[in-house]
């Protein structure tokens, strides 16, 4: 069987003139995880138009397309044309599990939540002639799942080829966020066996390597075993966790030694208010400033993330926020505009309240106002979020972050990574047409690389000032 894997993009990662590095950044590893489950004698290719043009002129006997909001509509495009060449297509991923009504006219199977159960029953159906039209799996286990075809990436288009994902969802259950949605009727969280994530990566080449689980220290006795086994494997890793998983136990030592150099934290809001109508219950009363003065001390760089517009914000929320993050030292921060996904109890709650004021899923990219807002208008949200950015990321600003390190390579580093994100957008552009971004690896490696405790006051310079830095990865929501 020929089957072909499509990952498509929104327009404006598809611009020739301009690409984001954020959309270079990372393969479409859940499609890579499917393509798995194929017979050693099926042919599959797989596509990803954030890096590469598509191939539409042909007839493969399965297209398997996966759907994220902002995709949903090029993923509807692409389906409907393949359909009308006689190809069977099937479509999954979060928004079609939020929206299954609206994804079916477009497929010939959809399919709902995690893929690890469903797929392998779909393609065991088709190829028997008897493939359903809407697939759910209660079932959730990593356990025995086949090695994700890697084959398939084309590495040198992206900057983290090496992503990997050694769990599935989130213990927490946030009101904004995708994951009860995706979840629902099943277990919303689990863990890869120990041995198999050793084993997966240990496939990969090269030392770097990017976690993309939405919690990583989220299971403790998995965390410490999987850390255990990573120490010596003389590997750097960035990865998400929260606050309260940080300040707990002694996970984040185990993590650091393991090679944890930077990791992501969603700590969203200042406000405890609005951290209580979010139900982002794991943040509240906890220190922040011990979390990040913890992190600092082990020398791991922090992606902060930070989310606008919640109901108790109020005009200065944007000032205090950038101030705030500035002071503490966080390296990278990620601001996004509240945004209601379909299927989330925030979506409920504002559907029900005839709060969403468009449907237009083009616009829930977290940069557009979508909902009708409270303390402050939706023009001084927008204003505000892109004030936060200019902000937070000008030199001055940079530049006083870095200083609050106390070890001068940690300052550095703080000082190349944040300048790269928003200050070398061209080079990196250049990078990307180049096809060449695998080779930035060795680059990121070194500035990933160990700040020790003695070496505070030492000076020892790591990079030329001259390096763009790296953007990092933290271009996405935990
Ligand atoms: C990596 C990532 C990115 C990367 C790259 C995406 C890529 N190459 O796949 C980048 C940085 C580009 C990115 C950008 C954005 N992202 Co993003 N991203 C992620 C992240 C962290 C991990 C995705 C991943 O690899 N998961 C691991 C794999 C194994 O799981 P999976 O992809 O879901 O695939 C499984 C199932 O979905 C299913 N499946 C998927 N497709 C199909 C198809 C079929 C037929 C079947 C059977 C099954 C199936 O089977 C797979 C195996 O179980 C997720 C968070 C998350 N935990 O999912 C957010 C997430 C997907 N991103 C999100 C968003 C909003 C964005 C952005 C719009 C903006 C932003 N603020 O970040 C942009 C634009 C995205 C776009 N291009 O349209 C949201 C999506 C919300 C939604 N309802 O769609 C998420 C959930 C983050 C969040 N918490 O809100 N993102
Ligand atoms: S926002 Fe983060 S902590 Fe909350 S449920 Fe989602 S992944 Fe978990």
């Amino acid at each position: 069987m020929k089957v072909k894997f499509i990952l498509p993009a929104l327009t404006e990662a598809k611009s020739p003139y301009w690409r984001p590095i954020k959309y270079s950044l990372f393969p479409p590893l859940g499609l890579a995880t499917l393509a798995a489950y194929l017979s050693p004698d099926d042919e599959a290719v797989l596509e990803d138009e954030h890096v590469e043009e598509l191939k539409l002129n042909d007839t493969p006997d399965l297209v398997v397309i996966q759907v994220y909001i902002t995709n949903a509509y090029r993923a509807y495009q692409i389906a409907d044309h393949y359909r009308s060449r006689g190809t069977y297509v099937a479509l999954g991923g979060l928004h079609v599990t939020s929206l299954p009504d609206e994804a079916a006219p477009h497929a010939d199977s959809i399919f709902l939540g995690p893929g690890e159960e469903t797929f392998p029953q779909f393609l065991q159906d088709l190829r028997r002639k008897h493939p359903q039209k809407r697939y759910f799996s209660p079932v959730r286990t990593l356990t025995g799942i086949p090695p994700v075809r890697r084959d398939l990436i084309k590495r040198n288009y992206y900057l983290v080829p090496n992503s990997i994902v050694v769990t599935r969802g989130c213990p927490h259950h946030c009101d904004f966020c995708y994951k009860d949605a995706f979840f629902q009727s099943g277990k919303g969280f689990y863990v890869q066996q120990v041995d198999a994530a050793l084993a997966e990566i240990d496939r990969l080449p090269g030392r770097h390597l990017y976690f993309l689980d939405d919690h990583l220290l989220g299971n403790q006795k998995f965390a410490a075993a999987l850390f255990a086994g990573m120490r010596g494997m003389n590997r750097v890793f960035q990865g998400a966790s929260t606050v309260d998983a940080i300040l707990r136990g002694n996970l984040i030592e185990q993590a650091a030694d393991a090679g944890l150099r930077s990791v992501f934290i969603g700590f969203e809001t200042l406000s405890p208010k609005n951290l209580r109508i979010s139900n982002k219950k794991q943040n509240l009363n906890r220190d922040y400033h011990a979390a990040i003065q913890r992190l600092h001390d082990l020398g791991i760089m922090i992606n902060g993330s930070f989310v606008f517009g919640l109901d108790n914000d109020e005009p200065d929320v944007f000032a205090q926020t950038v101030n705030w993050a500035v002071q503490e030292g966080i390296t990278t921060a990620t601001f996004h505009i509240l945004t209601p996904y379909p299927g989330t109890k925030l979506f409920q709650d504002m559907n029900a309240a005839k709060r969403i004021l468009t449907h237009n899923w083009d616009l829930y990219d977290t940069r557009h106002v979508v909902y009708q807002t409270t303390k402050i208008s939706a023009e001084a949200l927008k204003q505000g979020y892109n004030w936060a950015y200019d902000n937070f990321y000008s030199w001055p600003n940079i530049l006083k972050g870095s200083l609050t390190h106390d070890s001068l390579k940690h300052q550095l580093k703080h000082f190349a990574y944040a300048g790269g994100w928003k200050k070398f957008e061209s080079l990196w552009n250049f990078v990307i047409k180049s096809r060449n971004l695998n080779a930035m690896l060795p680059l990121l490696e070194s500035i990933l690389s160990k700040v020790n405790r003695k070496e505070k006051l030492q000076p020892e310079p790591i990079l030329p000032a001259s390096l763009p830095e790296l953007p990092v990865l933290t271009a996405f929501s935990e």
